[in-house]
């Protein structure tokens, strides 16, 4: 058994109050209740402030590049379905450069939990306007507001096929950890899309704004979600402006499909390394 102490590595470098540290400590407070050990825990993360997080949770990581934690995720999955394989990054990584790999992974349902610290601008790079900052919104890219629609993160998971859509506050750490440990027992594709304030670029999104603003379903009466049009509607009518579980399919996941065809782990390479040759001749 591990404990939460046994998931911590180097000391984190976020600015005092970053949204992020609480999606660490929600993690370091999940992954003990799985029963899983360390060696088959693995976090690959994006560039950003967000994707520091891979050095900081001693487990097995790996610090891709900039939108590409879902496909090295995906390839580790299926290559080795016994682990359990966390991606991780910023809006920037996740719904920018990255957007192209959400949607194939969510609609494949790969077996991934993806944390997404959202914080509505890109950090590292010392404040721009990112997918999922608001229309007017004013930064070193808008200086007189952004003309664009934003990416509403519930909304694109749902569109696209993922099995689990949650989103986390990193105000609310012990929804956030509850949220953390559904995702990661969730056999299929969990977006887990955390509103995670960065206190040094963006005063509009403050912890104070989303206490104020967020709506939390899983205290609403009656709200259930398994019905997948219930979700869309109060994705839609709230703006995106939840916290909880939004939504949870019952449709297996990518490796459980799987079964009964051919699973990666299973494939007998000895047919295509004897074809290395020619099919590398093909290419000269
Ligand atoms: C291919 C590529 N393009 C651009 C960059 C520059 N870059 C580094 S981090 C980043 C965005 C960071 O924002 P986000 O993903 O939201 O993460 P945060 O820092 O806010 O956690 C960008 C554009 C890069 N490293 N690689
Ligand atoms: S710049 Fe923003 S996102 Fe990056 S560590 Fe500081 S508060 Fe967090």
């Amino acid at each position: 058994m591990i404990s939460s102490a046994d998931l911590r590595a180097d000391t984190p470098t976020w600015c005092p109050g970053c949204g992020d540290f609480a999606v660490l400590a929600a993690l370091q407070r999940a992954l003990p209740l799985l029963g899983v050990p360390r060696e088959n825990i693995v976090i690959v993360s994006g560039i950003g402030c967000s994707g520091k997080i891979s050095s900081y949770l001693r487990a097995y990581g790996f610090h891709g590049v900039h939108g590409r934690t879902l496909p090295v995720a995906t390839g580790i999955k299926t290559a080795n379905p016994d682990l359990l394989v966390i991606a991780a990054g910023g809006d920037g990584d996740g719904y920018a450069i990255g957007v192209s790999h959400f949607i194939h992974a969510a609609r494949r349902n790969i077996d991934v939990t993806y944390i997404v610290m959202d914080n509505h601008i890109y950090g590292l790079t010392t404040g721009q306007t990112s997918p999922t900052s608001p229309r007017g919104f004013k930064s070193k890219t808008t200086p007189a507001g952004a003309a664009e629609e934003p990416v509403d993160p519930l909304a694109l998971a749902l569109a696209s096929g993922a099995g689990f859509v949650a989103q986390g506050f990193s105000g609310e750490i012990g929804q956030l950890a509850s949220i953390c440990e559904q995702a990661l027992r969730y056999r299929g594709f969990a977006l887990v899309n955390v509103l995670s304030p960065c206190v040094s670029f963006n005063r509009e999104y403050s912890y104070d704004w989303l206490r104020e603003h967020l709506v939390d379903i899983d205290h609403e009466p009656g709200y259930d979600p398994h019905d997948y049009a219930t979700a869309v509607r109060y994705v839609t009518e709230h703006h995106g402006l939840l916290r909880g579980a939004v939504y949870v399919s019952d449709r297996p996941g990518y490796v459980e499909s799987l079964v009964g065809t051919r699973r990666p782990v299973d494939v007998d390479w000895e047919e295509p390394k004897a074809r290395w040759p020619e099919l590398v001749a093909e290419f000269n």
